[in-house]
């Protein structure tokens, strides 16, 4: 069993990475912490609650944390999936108004007592899970040292080795957003998997994926999970034709979810991972050193090098069609 901690913005492909879990045999949510831009981080975790609430994911605990980085001024990033996810929240919490459930709220210790408590409870069980910028996470390991080393592991999707970055030149859009936290988290967490992006703009879905879900039954909260995924995919798809030329859309996010359940998915390399904070032209850039087999120890960083794409993409398929063929 994987006993996922998940700390994300909340955004597009965020979400399609708790409906992605949802369906991965022998994986289990413990909880969601949110990073907020545009929307507030506690108004992000009220969705995260709707959607988990939609997924008949019952007593994960959702908290709100972070509304900007560290240091940096916030930032606002990519906005084309507001649209399907507030529209989302705007219907899901009227069905919810209607059947007055009481775990559709977020976690009023907020995310991080929620991330430090999660961990302390359960030592040497949780994996890390981080998909936004590492704000909450690197304020929960300032806070409490010591659950750098109860945590079982550290994933995250964010930074690039030997990619072109995607907001700078050399870096990545979650390292950029809060470099500083980003270095807290190399620096305090002893074992972190990178899943960056020379993995993950490898690993790409169409809106041909779009035909093979669909589900039988109208009318149930399922359906509502269905359309947002198909307003993502679709908005994530235009940004990407506008981007770079290519209809296809990035598994940023999920991919690092399969890798924590999967690693075999990836080839990982050793690395020493240190973030550049003060270069004019590079602040935010993941300076990568691969570790030789003596400097390498179990306790060292990793960055995905290399991606088993078509599976990544079947097996992420494939939980989605779990969650939407399942009955409702
Ligand atoms: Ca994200």
């Amino acid at each position: 069993m994987t006993r996922i901690l998940y700390d994300t913005d909340l955004i597009g492909d965020d979400l399609l990475t708790i409906i992605a879990a949802a369906g991965l045999k022998d994986v289990r949510v413990e909880g969601i912490t949110g990073f907020g831009r545009r929307i507030p981080a506690v108004e992000r975790a009220e969705i995260a609650a709707l959607l988990c609430h939609a997924l008949g994911l019952r007593g994960v605990p959702t908290a709100g944390g972070a509304d900007r980085p560290l240091l940096n001024p916030p930032r606002k990033g990519c906005e084309a999936c507001d649209g399907p996810i507030t529209s989302f929240r705007q219907r899901m919490r009227e069905r919810a108004g209607r059947e007055a459930s009481g775990d559709i709220l977020p976690d009023p210790r907020g995310a991080v007592p929620l991330i430090v408590e999660t961990i302390r409870n359960n030592p040497g069980e949780i994996t890390l899970l981080g998909t936004g910028p590492f704000t909450n996470l690197a304020q929960a390991v300032l806070q409490a040292p010591d659950i750098a080393e109860k945590v079982k592991e550290v994933v995250i999707m964010g930074g690039t080795a030997w990619t072109p970055g995607n907001t700078s030149v050399v870096s990545e859009s979650n390292v950029f957003t809060d470099p500083h936290a980003a270095a807290v988290l190399f620096e305090r967490f002893p074992a972190v998997t990178m899943v960056g992006l020379d993995v993950t703009l490898k690993t790409l879905v169409d809106e041909s994926v779009l035909a093979s879900l669909e589900m039988k039954d109208g009318g149930s909260a399922r359906r509502l999970v269905l359309e947002m995924v198909q307003g993502i995919i679709r908005a994530c798809c235009e940004v990407q034709l506008a981007r770079r030329g290519t209809r296809a859309m990035p598994l940023h996010d999920p991919l690092s979810l399969l890798v924590a359940w999967d690693p075999s998915l990836v080839k990982l390399l050793p690395c020493d991972i240190r973030v550049e904070l003060s270069g004019t032209h590079t602040c935010g850039m993941t300076v990568c050193t691969a570790l030789s087999r003596s400097e390498a120890g179990a306790r060292s960083h990793r960055v995905a090098v290399e991606v088993d794409s078509r599976r990544a993409v079947d097996t992420f398929v494939s939980c989605l069609k779990n969650v939407f063929d399942a009955v409702d």
